[in-house]
């Protein structure tokens, strides 16, 4: 998948306005994304053994937050011949315009669905995978109950449901840990200071990370039965919970 590289924040800006996934982002997304989450290639691999596992003939896969498309491909890589159809979706044009190109750069018999929506009004069923790939944290925190009770409703039973998010500690220590090795992971990557911090300024009212404890006492008191954390890399987790 090609993708610039990511130097949306390189230069100073008068004004940090609020982080959006515009036509600029979604261009350098490939890059700007695997430079900021650890292990987000390794997740995104391992989406695709879940959905080996996890997906029942005839039934529907769901990617809420799909961006460019690699949750998609990657499981769509390996559920060929079981008739099943993929509903990747994004509120944002400019990753479906992209997604759209990469998505038919490959040959595939499964039908993806690339629906330009809120992941808030879309309809779930028959679904046997639903994935959340760093996507709840953007909602509005009063919003997220709902959606993880009707990914419940809309899931069969043994369907799982696969959670990647940014995690907040309650513990200040363990906090401020985490969080410094995230940014020493960041500067590793190439990122200076000041694109660190106007990044972070922008994404300071748009996305919010829950505590592990407040996403499995949701999971939970939505019904899911199992749940664990499979992947954890600072303060970047991958969480499994099947119905
Ligand atoms: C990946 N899953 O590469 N409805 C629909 N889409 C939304 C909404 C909403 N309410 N809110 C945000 N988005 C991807 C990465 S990125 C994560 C997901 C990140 C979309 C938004 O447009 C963006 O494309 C995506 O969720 C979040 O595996 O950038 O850290």
């Amino acid at each position: 998948m090609n993708s610039q590289q990511d130097k949306i924040y390189a230069h100073a800006a008068d004004q940090i306005t609020d982080f959006q996934f515009d036509q600029r982002v979604a261009g350098v997304f490939n890059d700007m994304i695997r430079r900021s989450v650890p292990g987000y290639a390794q997740i995104i691999n391992t989406l695709g053994d879940f959905a080996h596992r996890f997906v029942t003939p005839n039934s529907n896969v769901y990617d809420l937050g799909s961006s460019l498309g690699s949750a998609t491909l990657s499981i769509r890589r390996q559920i060929e011949g079981r008739d099943c159809q993929i509903f990747a979706i994004d509120n944002s044009q400019s990753m479906i315009d992209r997604c759209k190109e990469n998505l038919t750069a490959y040959v595939s018999d499964t039908q993806v669905n690339l629906l330009c929506a809120d992941i808030r009004d879309i309809n779930i069923e028959n679904a046997s995978m639903v994935v959340l790939n760093f996507t709840l944290q953007f909602l509005p925190v009063n919003d997220r109950n709902a959606l993880i009770k009707r990914i419940y409703e809309g899931l069969l039973p043994g369907g799982v449901l696969v959670i990647s998010e940014k995690l907040f500690f309650e513990d200040t220590q363990i906090q401020t840990l985490l969080d410094e090795q995230h940014l020493d992971f960041k500067r590793a990557n190439g990122y200076s200071e000041l694109e660190i911090s106007q990044k972070r300024s922008a994404l300071e009212n748009v996305m919010r990370p829950d505590s592990l404890t407040i996403h499995q006492q949701r999971l939970n008191d939505n019904g899911f039965s199992h749940f664990s954390v499979w992947f954890q890399c600072f303060n970047f987790a991958s969480m499994v919970a099947i119905k």
